[in-house]
């Protein structure tokens, strides 16, 4: 028993080495398998339960404003992906292709989604004829594949993923622009409030932004390893994409008008800020909103006591799952308590319940948060209330330290050197910009590679230089290394 312990726990310390911690997590806490495809993952039932509660959440999400789910074809002709040239452009040397089925070569090769505005603007453009078929608001959860060369990290690049990919068309611009920033809106709510990770919301620079769009907003997370990481995107598609589709439709006015359209996406990628932002030495943290295991009942019972605590553990389980909190009752026989809490904790559980033989005599039982560690001891008749009140204190908690890192890892730089040693110190440097690129391309080469992650919505008045070029500054923008 005790060296299977050894194996199953982690070997690193998250401080330690940060990657390898990260490879042991999403392992060990059995979320992931690799496969005999270079670059590709198994989503194993322990992260794609939790993939599946952020969808549920977001379609609850998007489905109260009207928003639609779909299904299109994973196929997209060769001649449809190069009609809107500009846009596949850069992507073209990550685009998987299919040109043969059994022996025959097929006549036109068929791209594997990389994503999915070609496929279905040539069908917006046959559904939107008049004012009356819009706004358009379609929505697909697919996965998608971009067959990168970097090194593959589970989550964070492989070549397949998942995703929600949301497309609208509207009759008017100033209805597109809204609706551009209801949904990265609705991705801010999605990431703190569940994912319990605070995010920079704010707009691309032209150098980042999807070069198919007007303009590109985007919420930036940022990880433990001083790395930024952009947890969602929403576009502002204008009128680009619906010039080259031809998607027309005839307005109230009589007037044949293209739509305005957006788009906005969401990926797997978010389950490994999950990991990295709350995981700890001891294994994975979930937070409880999107936990697949909220509360695991870890009976401790010895051989001549065993069925009144069985008994206990079992009724206690029902008046939780009564709740519709998702429980489990561990009464696997064949290893010690001990045991059963490094499991559950490596597995990230946010809360765990052990009842014993006093316990049971006394109506009581011990409550033991993952996050801190803190045990207390309630009485059976107050259960309902006190899971309730910690599991929301955990979901509280992670976000308020997620929160505090944040904002110590957000430096204001006043000069390029002040700027420059922000970054080494794997911090983010907020500076005052000109907006150029060349000035973003030079901040690039002398800041060990930091990009420009956004222009923060929240601004203070940008009174002053830009720390590149010493012009003057048009804003406040966030810079640091990226994922
Ligand atoms: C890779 C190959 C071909 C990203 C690609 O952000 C095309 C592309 O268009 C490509 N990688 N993109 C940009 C995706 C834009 C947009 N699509 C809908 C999103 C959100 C969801």
């Amino acid at each position: 028993m005790e060296q299977k312990e050894e194996q199953m726990g982690l070997t690193v310390k998250k401080s330690d080495d940060f990657n390898e911690w990260y490879n042991q997590v999403v392992l060990k806490a059995d979320m992931i398998d690799y496969s005999l495809v270079s670059g590709c993952i198994v989503f194993k039932p322990n992260s794609y339960a939790i993939w599946e509660k952020i969808q549920k959440a977001f379609n609850d999400k998007i489905t109260k404003s009207g928003h639609k789910n779909c299904y299109f074809p994973m196929f997209i002709p060769e001649s449809l992906l190069k009609k809107e040239a500009e846009h596949v452009e850069g992507f073209s040397p990550e685009v998987a292709w299919v040109t043969r089925a059994g022996d025959t070569e097929l006549n036109e090769k068929l791209a594997i989604r990389p994503t999915s505005e070609t496929i279905m603007y040539e069908s917006y453009a046959k559904w939107i004829r008049s004012w009356r078929d819009l706004p358009l608001l379609l929505n697909q959860w697919n996965s998608v594949v971009r067959w990168e060369f970097k090194h593959a990290k589970p989550f964070l690049r492989t070549r397949e993923f998942l995703w929600q990919e949301g497309h609208t068309a509207h009759s008017t611009k100033e209805e597109a622009e809204k609706e551009v920033m209801q949904q990265l809106f609705e991705y801010v709510d999605l990431i703190e409030n569940y994912m319990a990770i605070p995010v920079i919301a704010g707009k691309k620079t032209d150098k980042e932004k999807f070069a198919g769009a007007d303009y590109t907003t985007t919420v930036e997370a940022f990880m433990p390893d001083g790395k930024a990481l952009q947890m969602g995107t929403s576009h502002m598609l204008g009128q680009n994409f619906a010039k080259v589709f031809g998607i027309k439709f005839l307005d109230k006015d009589e007037k044949e008008k293209f739509a305005w359209q957006t788009s906005w996406g969401l990926s797997t990628r978010t389950i490994g800020a999950i990991v990295m932002m709350h995981g700890d030495d001891k294994g994975l943290v979930i937070p409880p909103r999107l936990a697949p295991v909220q509360i695991i009942i870890v009976p401790i019972v010895f051989k001549e006591n065993k069925e009144p605590i069985i008994a206990k553990a079992k009724e206690i389980s029902k008046k939780l799952k009564a709740r519709n909190y998702s429980v489990e009752l561990d009464d696997r026989d064949g290893y010690t308590p001990g045991w059963k809490f490094n499991e559950w904790e490596l597995k990230g559980v946010p809360l765990r319940i052990e009842i014993g033989p006093k316990d049971v005599a006394s109506e009581q039982l011990v409550l033991v948060r993952r996050d801190t560690s803190e045990k207390q001891t309630i009485k059976i008749n107050d259960l309902e209330k006190k899971v309730e009140q910690v599991l929301d204190e955990i979901q509280n908690s992670l976000l308020k330290k997620a929160k505090e890192y944040l904002k110590k890892s957000v430096i204001e730089a006043h000069n390029f050197n002040d700027f420059a040693n922000a970054v080494k110190s794997k911090k983010m440097a907020k500076a005052l910009f000109c907006g150029q690129s060349e000035c973003e391309t030079l901040i690039k080469d002398k800041a060990e590679g930091a990009t420009c992650r956004c222009i923060p919505f929240e601004q203070k008045p940008a009174k002053g230089h830009c720390v590149q070029c010493g012009k003057e500054a048009k804003s406040w923008a966030v810079f640091g290394k990226g994922y």
